[in-house]
């Protein structure tokens, strides 16, 4: 495991050696976002900012990358404060617990309404991490991949990777993963 880990710091560093890179990370609260900050090994450089019912992660593991992470779901009235962080997204980790199929049908409402907003980035890479895989009923990618429907995100580039957050399995594909799509979608502008 340690050998993963340290794998994860490298290709972090690698990935996005080509210039500043925004990444949000969002998904429902007890997905395992903040799981997933720990295991990349981001969580010295984590600062929380509060807002009025509203946390706000941001880590930067080098100077090119920022993850910005925060709970999605229920809380109508804060989310014209979500706007401010989606400018200038480059990629989006969607982290959904696949073992609690009663949220599937809300992580997904979440997800399309993050894409369809005004404010973030059109045609934006995702990456959805399929977490939880070690829990009794955990959909496997390509089953939670048809809960979220993400057949129909056309104008999304997007890859679905089963993770354990608490052991870092997955991870690292998933990162590298979202690096490949947006080196992609760069290109391509
Ligand atoms: P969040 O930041 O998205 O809200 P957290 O989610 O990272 O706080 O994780 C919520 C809970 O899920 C935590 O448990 C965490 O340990 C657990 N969790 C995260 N990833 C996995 C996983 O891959 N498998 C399992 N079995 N559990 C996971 P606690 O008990 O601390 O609330
Ligand atoms: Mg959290």
């Amino acid at each position: 495991m340690g050998l993963i880990i340290s794998k994860l710091g490298d290709m972090l560093l690698n990935s996005f050696k080509d210039g500043p890179c925004r990444i949000l990370m969002l998904g429902l609260d007890a997905a395992g976002k903040t799981t997933i900050l720990y295991k990349l090994k981001l969580n010295e450089t984590v600062t929380t900012i509060p807002t009025i019912g509203f946390n706000v992660e941001e880590v930067s593991p080098n100077r090119n990358v920022t993850f910005t992470v925060w709970d999605v779901g229920g809380q109508d009235k804060i989310r014209c404060l979500w706007r401010h962080y989606y400018q200038g997204t480059e990629g989006l980790i969607f982290v959904v617990d696949s073992a609690d199929s009663t949220r599937f049908e809300e992580a997904k409402e979440e997800l399309f309404g993050i894409l369809e907003s005004q404010e973030m980035t059109r045609g934006v890479p995702v990456c959805v991490i399929a977490n939880k895989q070690d829990l009794p009923g955990a959909l496997s990618p390509s089953r939670l991949g048809d809960a979220l429907s993400l057949n129909k995100l056309h104008g999304n580039p997007w890859h679905i990777q089963a993770a354990q957050a608490t052991t870092g399995e997955g991870l690292y594909e998933a990162v590298d993963e979202l690096a490949r799509m947006i080196k992609k979608n760069k290109t391509k502008r």
